[in-house]
């Protein structure tokens, strides 16, 4: 199967490892029922430690003690260690997953050249530090490879997001449990690394989509005036296939960008003089704010409570509109189709099995 891989990053304690396991728990039922695609794991051995986190998320016996997960280890479990010539050099691993069309599919007869071993790598936020990088521990070239970015910002880590949702948000993160990070640093030596290892020109911007990726939505949800639609999919004549509303998430972005671009706009002077294509896509994975343990002094979250918002989007908008032919999207409002003029509803109309393949490509 063709690999695709999806990076990312973001700095520490940006909410990477919530998102990866609640983006990955969501897909594993929205995929199959939603798109008429199955995602499982492709080698259960290296997808164990992310196996483990969905279970003590969403699979927990005790839906009422308060459970965290553990903070992304430097090195150890995740990371292959090859000897080349007497170095020993320390690779992260990636969770692996297929992502194959179901028979219902419309592009099910195209299932060997649509099918997708997709490679996603959570790295701990310090290797997005600078000088983190070496030769001895190549923790972040699987960047130059990456069909896509996910750039996890935090707003919760920025002073003026906190003064502007101060009064608005109870978040241990915005009040005495806040840290500060300069978030766009990570975003630049990021895009740096990215321009050495694909000899990217100094002012040239690289072709591969930048996803913004939002985090812990819930903490600073007053500031965006507008309300999110649970799932911006819409069902099609087909069974068990919807059409991804790329125009709906686009309107948010919009407005997400407008209000990063008041509050922290060196932010999005990286992404775009880095990345032709950007996206900004707010998410809560958990849905709510963590509480802090009071044994522990950690910050938790109770099982039951637990309503993710948004958290598979970035990949299923991402599939949707630059890796044609897997996730359909609707037809343009505007479009000068006349199959979806005629019924003026845009969800069917697009969804014919012979232009499917097209899309987005
Ligand atoms: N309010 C809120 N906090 C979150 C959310 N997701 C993660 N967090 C908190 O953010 C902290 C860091 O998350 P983690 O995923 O470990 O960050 P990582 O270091 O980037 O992997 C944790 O204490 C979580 O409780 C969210 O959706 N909302
Ligand atoms: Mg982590």
């Amino acid at each position: 199967m063709p690999s695709i891989f999806l990076s990312i990053l973001g700095a520490p304690a940006s909410g990477k490892s919530y998102f990866l396991t609640t983006m990955t728990w969501l897909l594993r039922q929205t995929l199959p029922r939603s798109f008429s695609l199955s995602f499982g794991d492709a080698d259960p051995a290296s997808n164990r430690s992310l196996n483990e986190y969905e279970e003590r998320l969403f699979l927990n016996e005790n839906q009422d003690r308060l459970v965290a997960l553990d903070k992304t280890a430097l090195e150890g479990d995740l990371y292959d260690t090859v000897m080349f010539s007497g170095q020993s050099v320390s690779y992260p691993r990636p969770f692996i997953f297929s992502l194959k069309p179901l028979e219902e599919h419309p592009n099910y007869k195209a299932v060997s050249s649509l099918s997708r071993a997709v490679c996603l790598y959570d790295n701990a936020g310090e290797h997005f530090l600078p000088g983190q990088d070496t030769a001895r521990s190549p923790v972040t070239r699987h960047l130059a490879l990456s069909r896509a970015m996910f750039f996890m910002f935090d707003p919760t880590q920025d002073p003026r997001f906190r003064r502007a949702c101060s009064g608005n948000t109870s978040d241990p993160q915005m009040g005495d449990r806040a840290r500060t990070s300069r978030q766009e640093t990570i975003l630049l030596e990021a895009a740096d690394r990215i321009r050495r290892y694909t000899g990217l020109a100094q002012k040239a911007r690289h072709q591969r989509p930048l996803v913004v990726v939002v985090t812990k939505f819930d903490a600073w949800a007053s500031l965006l005036d507008r309300t999110i639609p649970e799932s911006p999919w819409a069902p099609t004549r087909f069974a068990n296939l919807s059409a991804m509303d790329t125009e709906q998430v686009d309107a948010v972005s919009t407005d997400v960008r407008t209000l990063l671009v008041r509050l922290t706009p060196e932010l999005v002077s990286a992404a775009e003089g880095f990345a032709e294509h950007v996206v900004y896509i707010p998410v809560s994975s958990l849905g709510r704010a963590p509480e802090v343990d009071k044994q522990t002094g950690f910050l938790g979250v109770r099982p039951r409570d637990l309503r993710p918002l948004w958290t598979e989007v970035p990949f299923l908008y991402t599939m949707a509109r630059w890796m044609g032919g897997i996730i359909p999207y609707l037809k343009p409002r505007d479009s000068q189709d006349t199959h979806g003029a005629a019924d003026g509803h845009r969800g069917d109309a697009s969804v014919k099995p012979d232009t499917l393949r097209l899309w987005g490509t």
